[in-house]
């Protein structure tokens, strides 16, 4: 393989296809890169254009992409301004602020926090579950009382930007879990100089969902997937739809049987529409994903998903992602 980074081609995406009957229009996303690029990072919605650069600053280093991917979405995690990420993120129906996050690297190994409460860097935990138990996912107060014993500070997470946000919903939705056609889940694949590929994934998912709800993205295959032989993928959206299909699972084997990233990620979500149409109502999907060799793919369901892409520490390109659908609700 030869690894060159100015070696890449380009070739224009697909316009116009057509799939079930439906016209299928995709925009804007006109470059896909087709041969070997490392290292590489994207990561989903235009928080990557603040998370990539953190990203890149280990990448640049020669570090490890999971290094990488820890530390870009951290800085998505702690900003009060997200409010679909970890600190100042959306709280459930009760007012609670409940967090899930999940962390795979090059090995196979992956961790997971869901539910957990007051502690602004779930990744850092979902990482730490990953690194020093013999388990993949804890949740709720066991993952709260897991990260106080390594030291992770307890802390109110719920802003009043969020407060207020949760007081007006509450008037005007008389309590009724909600399906937010609007995401910000932070998702991001990175691939280091080695080759070696890494992803995290961290919200605090559906505003105003019931309490207890556990979305996609602390799911392993579902909210995130890696195979360091073949691709990553990751998700953002409606994380019932994303767990229905197992969907980064599903992207990564894909690319596995010889499609690239774009197409892997296409297929996935016509598949989810052909089989889903009836209940997709008012809902988004999105997926990105990126291969061994530094191509990526994204794709939604629906009009309005963009993307970061980073090809290097200077280039962070706000992408809008091809769709299926021209409706954005
Ligand atoms: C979830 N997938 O909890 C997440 C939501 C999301 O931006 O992506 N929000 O279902």
């Amino acid at each position: 393989m030869i690894m060159n980074k100015n070696n890449f081609s380009r070739r224009d995406f697909l316009k116009k296809s057509s799939l079930s009957g439906l016209t299928i229009i995709a925009v804007s996303q006109n470059d896909i890169f087709e041969s070997e690029r490392a290292p590489a990072v994207i990561s989903t919605w235009s928080s990557g254009l603040k998370a990539n650069p953190v990203a890149w600053k280990i990448l640049e280093i020669g570090g490890r992409s999971l290094d990488a991917v820890e530390s870009g979405v951290m800085i998505i995690e702690a900003d009060p301004n997200d409010m679909s990420v970890g600190y100042g993120g959306l709280p459930d129906r009760d007012g609670v602020v409940t967090l899930d996050a999940s962390i795979m690297d090059e090995h196979g190994n992956c961790g997971a926090v869901a539910f957990l409460q007051h502690i602004k860097h779930p990744i850092s935990v979902a990482r730490r579950v990953m690194e020093k138990t013999p388990h993949v996912m804890l949740v709720g107060e066991g993952a709260l009382q897991f990260a106080l014993g390594e030291g992770f500070k307890k802390e109110n997470l719920l802003t009043e930007k969020a407060r207020q946000a949760w007081q007006k919903w509450l008037k005007d939705n008389s309590y009724k879990p909600q399906m937010r056609p609007q995401h910000d889940t932070i998702g991001m694949l990175a691939l280091d100089k080695n080759f070696n590929l890494s992803g995290a994934c961290t919200t605090s998912g559906l505003g105003f969902k019931m309490h207890g709800r556990v979305g996609d993205s602390p799911i392993i295959g579902a909210g995130l997937f890696v195979d360091n032989d073949i691709g990553a993928a990751t998700a953002t959206g409606n994380g019932e739809e994303m767990i229905r299909c197992a969907g980064s699972a599903m992207i990564v084997e894909q690319i596995r049987n010889g499609k690239n990233p774009q197409e892997a990620c296409e297929l996935i979500i016509k598949r989810l529409y052909d089989k889903r149409k009836s209940k997709l109502d008012g809902k988004q999907v999105c997926f990105i994903a990126l291969d061994k060799s530094g191509r990526y793919g994204a794709f939604s369901l629906r009009k309005g998903f963009e993307f970061c892409w980073s090809p290097s520490p200077t280039e962070h390109q706000l992408i809008s992602s091809g769709y299926l659908l021209e409706k954005s609700k």
